[in-house]
């Protein structure tokens, strides 16, 4: 059994996508950020960083949304989020999980949450490197797909699929959404028609960008 400790939309996304996708019973608990949830002394037991996601597998906790893709794809081999150990595209799936987790992760991070690199608003030229970080490597993963797509593994949907659409998400409102480029656009397209996202909308109570 599983529990997940999430906010919606934000990086418990791609594990809260995992369970649908699996079909693993699981529990949610919303953390509402607007109430700073996320720093109670409760939930801060399970998450000392006050971030989410937080996943319990058998009453133990752990956290990174990618670490948690990972281990959900391990724990339920049937459900093929991850080629298997051994198979030709084991070795893309390890790579392109540390890609997207590296090159987008932190910098999506930096720029959802200024006061990390210590002030309340990013001074012009931090956030346009951030901007550029961000679009360098859209580009990058845009021409893999278009080179080797639809899917981050090629033909077949994976776990990686669902990492990629969830950073994909957050370009909605950034200066150049990942709509803008073809082979990124295809895969969000093929992505978003997969009945696990509409679940996930109308489980976490989202709206933009649906489809
Ligand atoms: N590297 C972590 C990042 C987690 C993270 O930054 N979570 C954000 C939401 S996207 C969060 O919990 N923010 C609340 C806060 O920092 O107060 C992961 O991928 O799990």
């Amino acid at each position: 059994m599983y529990t997940l400790y999430y906010a919606p939309g934000t990086a418990s996304m791609v594990v809260h996508l995992a369970l649908l996708e699996i079909g693993a019973p699981h529990r949610l608990v919303k953390l509402d950020f607007a109430k700073d949830e996320q720093r109670s002394p409760d939930y801060l037991k399970l998450n000392l960083r006050g971030q989410v996601p937080t996943l319990l597998i058998d009453g133990q906790p752990y956290f990174e949304s990618a670490a948690l893709l990972m281990i959900l794809a391990e724990r339920h081999p049937e459900a093929k989020l991850a080629p298997p150990p051994g198979s030709p595209l084991r070795p893309d799936w390890y790579q392109w999980i540390a890609f997207l987790t590296n090159a987008l992760g932190p910098a999506y991070r930096s720029w959802f949450y200024p006061p990390d690199l210590g002030s309340p608003e990013h001074p012009p030229f931090v956030r346009e490197a951030l901007r550029r970080k961000i679009e360098d490597s859209w580009s990058f993963v845009d021409a893999h797909l278009t080179a080797r797509g639809p899917h981050m593994l090629g033909a077949g949907f994976s776990g990686v699929d669902l990492l990629a659409l969830m950073y994909m998400r957050w370009s909605r409102n950034m200066p150049k959404p990942v709509t803008e480029w073809p082979g990124l656009k295809r895969l969000a397209d093929l992505l978003r028609a997969r009945p696990s996202w509409k679940r996930l909308y109308e489980i976490e109570g989202l709206a933009e960008w649906l489809a």
